[in-house]
């Protein structure tokens, strides 16, 4: 079992994560604060296209206020509009690890006291249910959200105080936990059931594992015990609320996608609500973990599985459907009709982190390394002042424009969104990147990914990275007061990776094992060769198609550098010799690749269809690539990650 560093012993020096941390710090971060007091206009649009959705503000703040009756007003925005601001803290809470910063931990302060002041005297805390509907206070749990809220504000509290030492959020947030337990628990007179969607339970093990107070790990337990223990959990819900006149909504119950058909222990695939699952299979890990649950770890593996065997995009996207926002069935992986909320990817990146603790297979962090670089960071712009909810792998503006099947699909990525769950946890995630970087065990450390950093452990060991990652292709490893193993990664893009150290080195499948002494020196080097990726041919919609990954990137072309981008082959033997160049239209340092293709010549014709001569023209063609996490910073464009393959004969 694998132990995390705590943020402070991580020190990143890397360019690419560095700019990224700077990007959420300067910027991201700001403009979320000042989008959530509704302070500068932003266009603020539904996710999807769906009238009823609200838009035009956030009024996050404002709701605090007014549930903490410093102002009137009624309460504006979804159910689980709280979250938002749970989450900028959180990611303040990380970005003042990281970088202290007087004026904005002053702020953070004083939206903490306003969220002290919305708290009830029994220390409830949803400003939806306290302004709009206290009646239905935990007994809508099929949609309240109070649980989700309240399991982001215990992560928030968390951080807060890891950054500060300031325990007034944490008091908040253990309060409501305290109001939880009065509420829910299998005593009877308690509530039997869980929140509809998941975050409480992964929330309450990390206040576990912050506090050591082993009853928040027992009420992550009961709730990850509870689901799904009745099926009929929510529906009696809706019923009871009818019967009793408390309200008159008479939703259509679907307990698969609440994941609640069955207890978590017993599920068999990944279904329903993409986050949900992924956020649920999160806590079901980090309690398998500390519970040594094997029955419970053996329903992790069973999600991972079909997760990253049958139902995940080559960006490390997940949820296939824009209906439930949810997984489908296996191999239905749209290229764009999809979902892939950048929020589910950074569930993923989550699971995949807590299974990699448990059993540290190079798998999980080839799959989480796939989500960072890919489907997590193509959801913000590089402004930082824009963002995708849902991340197309292909898109034709035209058609997004005009098919009601695609209203869900941006082409360029919107201000804000009515629902806003993904930017704050994009800069969560982002703001806390260095705890992925290395891992520990008794005597062990794992050096998981390629970021110039340095790591200080507990012991005093001292493992400086230095790389110039993903730019370049060496990592020197400085150790001092080194002892036990350093279990360097071989990531599945990486060719001919060798180690050239003094020190004695073993080498397996998934990593190089360096014998770590006083003094260690390690030159890694690698290459990061242009390849070519194929589907399993189960995957209907990618037959005959090929996708372009160099290093941890995946690559896409876009309108913007291809004329008639749905027009080219590329040609299989060319993409090893793919070329490399700056692309500064995007970024300074965007390394872009020109692929030798051929292109069916444009039509002469008006016609829609022809039938086949015996030779159709083409003509030579290169086609540009950028990092797919790169589009749509260029305007609206034509986008494609998949491309048919031609073999010269
Ligand atoms: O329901 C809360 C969050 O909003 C979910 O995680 C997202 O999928 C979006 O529905
Ligand atoms: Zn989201």
């Amino acid at each position: 079992m694998l132990q995390e560093f705590s943020l402070n012993s991580v020190k990143l020096s890397d360019t690419f994560w560095k700019n990224y941390q700077a990007l959420v710090k300067e910027t991201v971060i700001p403009y979320q604060y000042e989008v959530l007091n509704d302070a500068i206009t932003v266009d603020v649009q539904a996710e999807r296209a769906d009238d009823t959705l609200p838009t035009g503000k956030s009024h996050a703040l404002e709701n605090f206020r007014i549930a903490a009756g410093l102002k009137s007003g009624e309460h504006f925005g979804w159910i689980f509009q709280d979250s938002d601001v749970y989450k900028w803290l959180e990611a303040v809470g990380y970005s003042l690890i990281n970088q202290p910063d007087n004026e904005l931990e002053t702020l953070a302060d004083e939206v903490i006291e306003l969220i002290g002041k919305a708290q009830a005297e029994d220390g409830y805390l949803d400003t939806y249910f306290q302004i709009k509907n206290p009646k239905l206070a935990y007994r809508m749990l099929y949609f309240s959200h109070e649980l989700y809220c309240a399991g982001h504000l215990i992560e928030a509290a968390i951080a807060y105080d890891q950054a500060t030492g300031k325990q007034s959020l944490l008091e908040i947030a253990k309060r409501v936990v305290e109001n939880i337990q009065v509420h829910f628990g299998y005593e009877e007179g308690k509530i039997h059931g869980a929140d509809g969607h998941q975050e409480i339970e992964l929330a309450l093990v990390r206040l576990y594992e912050h506090t050591q107070d082993k009853q928040y790990l027992t009420l992550a337990a009961f709730f990850t015990d509870i689901r799904g223990s009745n099926p009929h959990f929510y529906a009696n819900e809706v019923k009871r609320n009818l019967d009793e006149g408390l309200s008159d909504e008479k939703p259509v119950i679907d307990p698969a996608y609440l994941q609640a058909n069955e207890q978590p222990k017993n599920q068999q695939i990944a279904q329903g609500h993409a986050v949900r699952m992924l956020y649920m299979a999160t806590g079901m890990a980090k309690i398998a973990n500390h519970a040594n649950d094997n029955e419970l770890l053996a329903a992790c593996e069973r999600i991972w599985e079909d997760v990253t065997k049958r139902k995940m995009y080559v960006t490390a996207g997940v949820g296939s459907t824009v209906h439930g926002e949810a997984f489908t069935g296996a191999y239905d992986l749209p290229n764009d009709t999809m979902y892939c909320e950048t929020c589910a990817s950074i569930a993923l990146v989550y699971f995949a982190y807590e299974l990699f603790k448990i059993n540290p297979k190079k798998e999980y962090m080839d799959v989480l390394e796939r989500a960072l670089y890919n489907g997590v960071l193509s959801g913000a712009s590089v402004d930082g002042k824009h963002f995708f909810y849902v991340n197309p792998l292909e898109i034709h503006p035209d058609s997004c424009r005009h098919n009601p099947g695609k209203g869900h699909v941006k082409t360029t990525r919107p201000d804000w969104f009515g629902c806003a769950c993904c930017p704050p946890n994009f800069a969560r995630l982002i703001s806390s990147l260095q705890k992925y970087v290395y891992t520990q065990d008794e005597e062990n450390v794992y050096l998981n990914l390629f970021v110039a950093s340095q790591l200080t452990t507990e012991q005093g060991v001292r493992i400086k990275q230095k790389t110039a990652f993903p730019y370049e292709n060496q990592l020197c490893i400085e150790v001092d007061n080194g002892a036990g193993k350093l279990f360097i990664r071989k990531p599945s893009w990486a060719k001919n990776m060798q180690m050239h150290t003094e020190a004695t080195v073993e080498e397996t499948a998934d990593y190089f094992i360096v014998q770590m002494d006083e003094k260690t020196r390690i030159q890694a080097s690698f290459e990061q060769p242009t390849l070519a990726i194929r589907s399993n041919p189960k995957l209907w919609t990618n037959s005959q198609l090929l996708a372009i990954q160099r290093g941890p990137f995946v690559y896409c072309g876009e309108g913007r550098d291809n004329s008639m981008l749905f027009s080219y082959r590329v040609r299989l033997a060319s993409i090893s010799k793919a070329k490399l160049t700056k692309n500064a239209s995007v970024l300074p340092e965007t390394l872009q690749l020109v692929v030798s293709a051929e292109k069916v010549k444009n039509w002469e014709t008006d016609a829609l269809y022809n039938f086949v001569s015996d030779k159709e023209e083409t003509s030579p063609a290169q086609l540009t690539l950028i990092p797919y996490h790169l589009w749509g910073n260029r305007g609206e464009n034509e986008l494609r990650v998949w491309f048919p393959e031609y073999t010269e004969n």
